[in-house]
């Protein structure tokens, strides 16, 4: 059996008992650790008790990656590699304990970045896929009620928008393929937007009473049109703090969506993957679950972004029109038009239109189940 988990980012949450963990694995390693032995400076990153993982820590060009089998089986064998296929790595330090608490420590050197952990228990079989991204900066934002938005920084660049027309499943207006330049970089919210933040900023529930979406804070806001997205970001910026709010283009949420890939998916090319990265039709709609999911309970993609594949389409701010051959700095879309774009398919939709390329458009009054929202801040 395989198990493979996203999680929700926990924050700057430091634990005590893993750092104790981790001094020790760090002593077995000899003094030439960056952090030392007496006091490592760790962040918890991941961890989801109830299915046996405590956590993933990084300090500095390291991992911790701890587990505990839900059955607590004493002694029992767990063995951990980092990365996948010919970038397999095994630990430097590996324990178990006599509760059923494995331990193990990785040196990332230059790999660090977009890394797997993979730990498999002897006793269970039960594979655990525990992946995690160093280094991504990543800026919190208080919001009324206590609500709080978490945005990561992109770094500006450039990179190739659209599709080739070898792509399986593309459609033509995903090309001609064309270069483009990002000259600032921005911040983009890690999530989609949530019933409670959309709430706390507002003040309504678009979607209260309506069927397709789960009333719930933590699940995603939906049934939000286009036109009510720039009320949203209107009413962010009418709240004290630095930057402006807005939503991306288009080519900033492709360009962050793709994360430096080339590929159909910022994981690659294999659908089977698509299961761990994305809530489309196959996971969710077919599985009954009629909605969008809460957001980081499938995995990022390399810079820390949850659900740019899958689980509510997303709202971006420019017109729907083609694309030019000519490459483009800085594209804000077509003057004008009768839809704006929407990336990033949906829990209801098939896999193809969950691809990074793929461009839908909708009627900017429209609301739907199926579509919601993520926002930019500016510095
Ligand atoms: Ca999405």
């Amino acid at each position: 059996m395989t198990r493979t988990m996203g999680w929700r980012g926990l924050g700057p949450v430091r634990s005590l008992w893993m750092a104790a963990v981790a001094a020790a694995l760090l002593g077995s390693c000899g003094d030439d650790s960056p952090t030392g032995p007496e006091e490592p400076a760790l962040e918890l990153v991941s961890g989801d008790r109830q299915r046996g993982l405590v956590g993933v820590a990084v300090a500095d060009s390291m991992v911790v990656a701890l587990v505990q089998d839900g059955a607590g089986v004493p002694g029992a064998t767990v063995h951990f590699t980092v990365g996948e296929g010919d970038a397999a790595v095994s630990p430097d330090s590996a324990v178990t304990d006599s509760r059923g608490w494995a331990a193990a420590l990785v040196r990332l050197g230059d790999a660090a970045g977009w890394v797997k952990v993979l730990a498999v228990h002897a006793a269970t079989a039960d594979t655990l896929t525990l992946q995690f991204l160093a280094d991504v900066p990543v800026r919190t934002v208080d919001l009324p009620g206590d609500q709080k938005l978490e945005l990561v920084w992109i770094e500006p660049g450039s990179f190739l928008m659209g599709s080739p027309d070898s792509e399986p499943g593309r459609t033509a207006d995903e090309g001609p393929q064309h270069e483009v330049t990002l000259t600032r970089g921005y911040w983009l919210g890690k999530y989609e937007v949530s019933q409670a933040q959309w709430e706390a900023v507002t003040g309504f529930r678009p979607w209260e009473g309506l069927e397709y979406v789960w009333h719930d804070p933590d699940y995603p806001a939906s049934y939000v049109s286009w036109d009510d997205a720039q009320d949203f970001v209107a009413a962010l910026n009418a709240l004290e703090g630095e930057g402006v709010y807005r939503l991306p283009t288009e080519a900033e949420w492709e360009y962050a969506c793709r994360a430096g890939t080339t590929t159909m998916w910022s994981f690659g090319d294999d659908f089977m993957d698509l299961w761990d990265y994305a809530w489309y039709r196959e996971n969710a709609w077919y599985e009954g679950w009629e909605l969008a999911l809460p957001g980081g309970t499938r995995l990022p993609n390399p810079w820390g972004l949850y659900d740019m594949h899958g689980n509510l389409n997303e709202w971006v701010q420019d017109w729907l029109g083609d694309y030019g051959a000519d490459s483009a700095v800085d594209p804000a879309g077509p003057e004008t038009g009768t839809h704006r774009v929407v990336r990033g398919g949906d829990f209801a939709y098939e896999a193809q239109l969950t691809r990074s390329a793929f461009r839908s458009g909708a009627d900017p009054r429209g609301r739907s189940s199926i579509i919601g929202l993520r926002v930019v801040l500016e510095e």
